[in-house]
């Protein structure tokens, strides 16, 4: 047996049995491989960012890792954003990294590069293999390392004659650790701080956003009266109709501030304490309000879901109801599309099951309170705000869940980092209906520069922003790609299309032509940034609206 033939037998004895690849000559001998495996799926992609999306994807949704086959530095390279985006998920991903063969690297050939180093920005485990007869206990150690828990990015360097070279033998990973047990004495010091009559708040992050988790979490809040917060992107919320309800914190850090004003206790589970996502001039990056008290429940290598249901035995009695979203459906919307009705159409359709990845950015302000009441599915967020992430990641999910609907919810420019997933979507004729919110903008950064005070109209530095000279054209992309699309511009056009897409099989584009959210004009007008929270108490709404739009 060659040691590719190996590592493959390792990978699928493990479970790890699909592979997101952009292959060259090095990793030739893997990709042989392939055709003596037939427990491996071999996913190929025309750009590394969408492997290792690809990759994220699928882990969130399978809960095991799918393997990435990169060519050397450079390919790595090219996957760097969204392995950085699956490392902020806690996403556990097997990085495999082809290389020169051992008895190359002296001559500096043009692939030749600082893998190792390129590596260790995103990964917690770099492993170069030496030699054939070591590659299986490598690969089920870098498996380990991905598996955790936590989750987390793990790189096997793969030199093409460790791959070619008889000798080798498959091994297996020990089997993953369950997380620990959160000790008594943590579970008792969160009660009392609950008990204390001070105003509490659980942010749940991680694991904690799934279904069980959130009921217990949803018992402890009916026990204590503390709210339930959710982190800013997560991983994976499972949320809608039937499922506990939970205020997402704000992206923006005056929203997130207002939300979290007055707390004296702040209990983290499998979450961090808040931060701004940027510095701004003259501005605290931490939002935990001064006086708060910031407790840890479950860290993200012990189990939150058992924490939570620990602590709600210990609290006792529910003291009010369990609050639990009721189904609701927004009206069907009519007339000139924006980018709330776009949301609303697809409040109005999503069915059970669906997984959203969720990269539509400014437009998407709408999206939560669209689909709050809509029956359950899942939520699949920016982790780590390295844009272009959210087509590879439907391409992982709907690999992983070949029988649930994926709405790629997407912004147009994030959209045209990781384009190429289309034609994945194409040839795995993967059930994902991609709506691009085509609103010719970078618009987020638009508000940024009034935010930091910037005087730009209609300068050099607005056309920074500007994707509409000239204009982009996804139905045309889409058809390039292989992906039938459509264009939207009312309404009802979207609903339309919602339908079409829908009734087929196979991936579907839909194009929605929307004015930009965060326009300077409507900015000051309406407070669409209120709509970025989810069942939000009207005091701090009004709070918000006061704080955000002081006019
Ligand atoms: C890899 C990477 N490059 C650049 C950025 C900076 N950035 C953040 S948002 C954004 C533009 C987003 O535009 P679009 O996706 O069209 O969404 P919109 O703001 O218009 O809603 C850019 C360039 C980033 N976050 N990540």
């Amino acid at each position: 047996m060659n040691g590719a033939e190996a590592l493959l037998r390792t990978l699928t004895d493990a479970g790890v049995t699909t592979c997101f690849s952009n292959p060259g000559t090095s990793e030739m001998h893997f990709v042989a491989a392939l055709d003596s495996e037939p427990r491996m799926r071999a996913v190929l992609t025309l750009f590394e960012g969408v492997a290792t999306g690809a990759a994220d994807g699928y882990a969130r949704m399978a809960d095991a890792p799918a393997a990435t086959l990169l060519h050397l530095g450079p390919g790595l390279g090219n996957g760097l954003a969204n392995l950085h985006n699956a490392r902020k998920g806690h996403v556990p991903v097997v990085n495999i990294v082809g290389d020169h063969a051992t008895t190359h690297v002296r001559y500096d050939a043009p692939l030749q590069s600082d893998i190792e180093t390129v590596a260790r920005n995103v990964s917690t485990w770099v492993r170069r293999s030496q030699s054939p007869q070591e590659i299986g206990r490598d690969a089920a150690e870098t498996i380990a390392a991905a598996n955790g828990p936590p989750g987390a990015v793990a790189t096997l360097i793969l030199p093409a004659d460790v791959s070619w070279s008889n000798g080798a033998q498959p091994a297996s990973p020990p089997p993953a650790p369950a997380p620990a047990s959160v000790p008594q004495e943590t579970l008792e010091a969160t009660a009392r701080a609950l008990r204390s009559g001070g105003r509490c708040a659980l942010l749940l992050g991680g694991g904690a956003l799934r279904e069980r988790a959130l009921r217990a979490a949803a018992r402890v809040a009916a026990a204590s009266g503390a709210r339930l917060l959710c982190e800013v992107f997560p991983t994976r919320l499972q949320r809608g109709a039937g499922l506990p309800a939970l205020e997402r914190l704000a992206y923006l850090p005056e929203l997130a501030g207002v939300q979290l004003a007055g707390l004296q206790h702040l209990i983290l589970v499998q979450s961090t304490a808040p931060v701004s996502f940027f510095a701004y001039p003259g501005r605290s990056g931490e939002l935990v309000p001064n006086g708060c008290e910031v407790h840890e429940l479950a860290d993200l290598a012990q189990d939150a879901a058992g924490a939570l249901e620990a602590l709600a035995e210990l609290l006792g009695p529910e003291r009010s109801e369990i609050q639990l979203q009721a189904p609701a459906r927004p009206p069907a919307p009519r007339g000139a599309l924006t980018a709330e009705r776009v949301c609303e159409a697809i409040g109005t359709v999503l069915p059970e099951g669906a997984i959203i990845s969720d990269e539509s950015q400014t437009s998407g302000v709408a999206l939560a309170p669209s689909t709050a009441g809509a029956p359950p599915h899942d939520v699949l967020a920016l982790t780590g705000g390295s844009i272009g992430q959210g087509l590879p990641v439907a391409v992982g999910a709907a690999v992983a869940c070949p029988e649930r609907p994926v709405f790629a919810l997407q912004a147009d420019g994030s959209a045209l980092y990781t384009i190429q997933s289309l034609w994945t979507m194409a040839r795995e004729q993967l059930d994902v209906t991609v709506v691009i919110f085509r609103n010719d903008a970078y618009a987020i950064l638009e508000l940024e520069l009034q935010r930091v005070g910037a005087r730009a109209a209609d300068s050099k530095a607005r056309a920074q922003f500007d994707l509409s000279n000239p204009s982009l054209d996804f139905v045309s992309l889409a058809a390039g790609f292989g992906v039938p699309a459509r264009r939207a511009d009312t309404s009802e056009g979207i609903l339309d299309a919602l339908g079409w897409a829908a009734a087929e099989p196979g991936p579907h584009l839909i194009e929605a032509v929307v004015p930009s959210v965060f326009s300077p004009r409507r900015l000051r007008t309406l407070p669409y940034a209120l709509r970025t929270l989810e069942a939000l108490p009207r005091p701090i709404a009004s709070a918000i609206k006061r704080r955000v739009y002081p006019s």
